[in-house]
């Protein structure tokens, strides 16, 4: 019998396949990680649009939550799009009930612009999800939501990252700050600032948040640490993007397969 590491995503559903749930599955199974899902709402979506949006009752993804652990020994966890306070609530209390040490992807507004969170649930998202997060991705919109700090250079994202460290998460990503021709993200566990330089992409930009933090979420699974899960799924993420799909007219996906490829396929 072959032992394999295993994930759960706590996430919503995106029809189009580049994001969301779907995203978090096949970034799972790139990196040999079997994936178990709690879907949080039902999205009906393209690359263009998000066209209509059902949250699941918070009860029924509290119950996949305990469902999936009573039975399978799961080595780590993210959390995607949580819509409104019930479902934060909700997703709260499993942390805390089982003990789980999470990747949380604060998940606001797509690639297209459709807000993902309720008005209602954003002080209910920072003041639950942020404290209990081990690591904690925010892009830099994201980033300013959750702290309040406005983000024009690389020093005020160093600035909201300890923040977002003070506010009770244990590592945080900061990604895609402007730095010329290249993006930085910027890495903070509370000791040092690490700065990670990267390629400025334009296009195939679909599904990265989720893309990035699933890869971090499987890299945890294998038992990789919290630093270098970070530095592979940075690398990770980049060529995903570079290697994006031909798919759909709007904002096409990455390739969540790309290391699964061989070479002269893509
Ligand atoms: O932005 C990330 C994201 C998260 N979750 C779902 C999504 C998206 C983006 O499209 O559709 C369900």
């Amino acid at each position: 019998m072959k032992k394999i590491p295993v994930a759960l995503t706590i996430a919503g559903s995106d029809s189009g396949g580049g994001a969301g749930i779907e995203a978090d599955l096949k970034t799972f199974s790139a990196f040999d990680v079997y994936g178990t899902a709690a879907i949080t709402s039902v999205t009906a979506q393209n690359t263009k649009k998000v066209t209509a949006v059902h949250d699941i009752p918070a009860k029924i993804v509290g119950e996949q939550i305990d469902t999936v652990l009573d039975d399978i020994a799961v080595d780590s966890v993210k959390t995607g799009m949580l819509s409104n306070s019930e479902i934060i609530q909700t997703v709260a209390e499993k942390i805390d009930d089982r003990n789980l040490e999470v990747v949380v992807d604060p998940v606001m507004v797509t690639k297209s612009g459709d807000q993902l969170i309720k008005d209602e649930a954003v002080e209910k998202y920072i003041d639950e999800m942020v404290p209990r997060s081990m690591v904690i991705t925010p892009n830099i919109r994201e980033g300013e939501d959750l702290t309040g700090v406005n983000i024009n250079s690389i020093e005020d994202m160093k600035d909201a990252a300890q923040y977002l460290y003070e506010m009770g998460a244990e590592n945080v990503v900061l990604k895609t700050g402007d730095a010329g021709e290249e993006v930085v993200d910027i890495f903070f566990d509370g000791k040092e600032f690490i700065e990670i330089y990267g390629e400025k992409f334009t296009s195939h930009k679909h599904g990265t948040g989720c893309t990035f933090s699933s890869a971090i979420t499987a890299n945890l699974a294998k038992g990789n640490s919290v630093e270098k899960s970070v530095e592979i799924s940075k690398r990770f993420i980049d060529d995903a993007i570079k290697n994006g799909l031909d798919i759909g007219k709007g904002e096409k996906p990455v390739d969540h397969m790309v290391w699964s490829r061989d070479s002269n396929e893509k």
